[in-house]
Parts: C-alpha cells; sequence; structure tokens
C-alpha cells in the first residue's frame, strides 16, 4: 500500500513560538510526554536534548497512518510534540530551545548564540529544502533526473561545508555540543550510518545522496560522536 504523503519537512523555518516568549526558568519538570514516531529525524533532536538534560520523556507513538494524538493535543499533525507538564510545544528546534530555557545546564546555546541559531535557521530553511525536493520529485509520474541529480550534487557540496566547519573543533562551533549538532546531526547521519529496518523514503535519499564514496573523516568522527550521545 503507498504510503500517506508526507507533509513535514516543507514546513521547516525555524521561528520562536510565543509560549517561549518570557518564559519563566523552571528547574524540574513534571510530566514529560513526547509525541513521536519510528525513525523521525526531528524527534531524535528532541530525545538527545532530553538526554543531555538528564530528563526522560514518556513517548506517545504516533504513526504517519494516524497522526490523532498529535493532532489532539497541539492542532497540528507533525511530531515531535512536547507535553511538558500541560504545555504543549510543537516544532523540534522550539522544543531544544524550550528544554533549554528550563533546564539551562548543561547548555546548549552559547552566551552569544546568534550564530548558533542562524546555522539553525539555515538548516531547516535552506539545507532542508534539497532532500525536500527530491522527494517531492521521485513523487511524479516523470520525475526530473537532471534536476534531481542537481540537488544532489548541491548535498555534496554541503558535506564539505561541515567537513571544513569541523576543522574548528569537535563540533560545529566549536569544542562544546551546542544545539546546532543536535539540528544537523540527524539528517547528516545518513552519510554515514543507516538503520536497515528504516525504509523511509526521505531517509534513503539522506542516504543514498550523501554518499559520494570520498573520504569527510570530521564529519565521519562527529557523526560516531554525537551518535554516541544518549537519547531519552
Ligand atoms: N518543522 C518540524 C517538522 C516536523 C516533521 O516534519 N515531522 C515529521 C517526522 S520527522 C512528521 O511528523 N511527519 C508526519 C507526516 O509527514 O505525516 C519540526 O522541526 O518539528
Amino acid at each position: 500500500m503507498r504510503r500517506p504523503r508526507r507533509l513535514a519537512c516543507w514546513r521547516t523555518r525555524h521561528r520562536l513560538r510565543p509560549c517561549l516568549a518570557g518564559a519563566g526558568i523552571r528547574q524540574t519538570a513534571g510530566v514529560i510526554r513526547l509525541y513521536r514516531a519510528p525513525f523521525s529525524t526531528n524527534c531524535e533532536r528532541v530525545l538527545l536534548t532530553l538526554a543531555r538534560k538528564g530528563l526522560e520523556a514518556e513517548p506517545v507513538w504516533i504513526s504517519y497512518e494516524d497522526r490523532s494524538p498529535a493532532e489532539a493535543v497541539s492542532g497540528q499533525g507533525l511530531v515531535p510534540v512536547l507535553d511538558y507538564d500541560g504545555e504543549i510545544v510543537v516544532e523540534s528546534m522550539d522544543i531544544v530551545r524550550f528544554l533549554d530555557e528550563r533546564h539551562p545546564e548543561p547548555p546548549l546555546y552559547p552566551p552569544d548564540a546568534s550564530e548558533v541559531l542562524a546555522f539553525i535557521d539555515w538548516f531547516d530553511g535552506t539545507w532542508k529544502v534539497a532532500p525536500n525536493e527530491i522527494e517531492a520529485e521521485l513523487e511524479k509520474p516523470e520525475p526530473d533526473h537532471a534536476r534531481m541529480d542537481d540537488l544532489g550534487q548541491l548535498m555534496i557540496g554541503r558535506l564539505d561545508y561541515f567537513e571544513q566547519l569541523l576543522a574548528g573543533g569537535d563540533y560545529l562551533f566549536g569544542d562544546e555540543l551546542t544545539a546546532a549538532d543536535l539540528c544537523a546531526f540527524p539528517f547528516l547521519k545518513f552519510a554515514t550510518l543507516h538503520d536497515p529496518a528504516d525504509d523511509e523514503p526521505f531517509h534513503v535519499i539522506l542516504r543514498d545522496r550523501q554518499r559520494d564514496g570520498r573520504e569527510r573523516p570530521r564529519l565521519a568522527a562527529w557523526i560516531d560522536r554525537i551518535d554516541a550521545l544518549p537519547r531519552a
């Protein structure tokens, strides 16, 4: 049976939701629930963040065939959705920011977060466009292969950019893990990793279009470094 169209990754532009504005700092959490789907890249960002903060979350699994549990609490069907003791937050990188504000240690944003925030905007608003366009192209009766190859080249060129960025330290912005690493990792990891049980077409694109056989040792080591971190 044909898998229902994923709606997701087009709507990627990072924005701070109103619920973040003026939010007070709280150190302890009540019940945290995470609405999630198997193999979800955007959920992995949050799972890494929760673990980094020493938090646990009760999972509420949704399938792409039935997004009603997420819709019921958040009014939209994409995951992750965080229920933080009754406060509902959507958009993975907004959730990361939200958790960092309430659980500041260890910090995921440097004191001057402008570079990290600009990276997150670029990643979600620009980087994601190429694989999403390839996925949309593949769903057409007659995909434009030349267009897909151009987009694939763009993705490969960006791997070289990440390789350069990692010349500055173990993480994308120096020697400390930041939200930028957690933002990019679930998508870039496909350059070297892929769970054979994950047959999500978008993930197969991420794998196939990020493997040109060239060695990128810093990127490969970064993928291993982040992959070794715990998930909630
Ligand atoms: N911009 C959103 C995108 C969320 C998103 O695309 N989630 C995917 C899973 S990774 C999803 O829920 N897809 C459901 C669908 O396509 O039906 C975020 O960062 O949270």
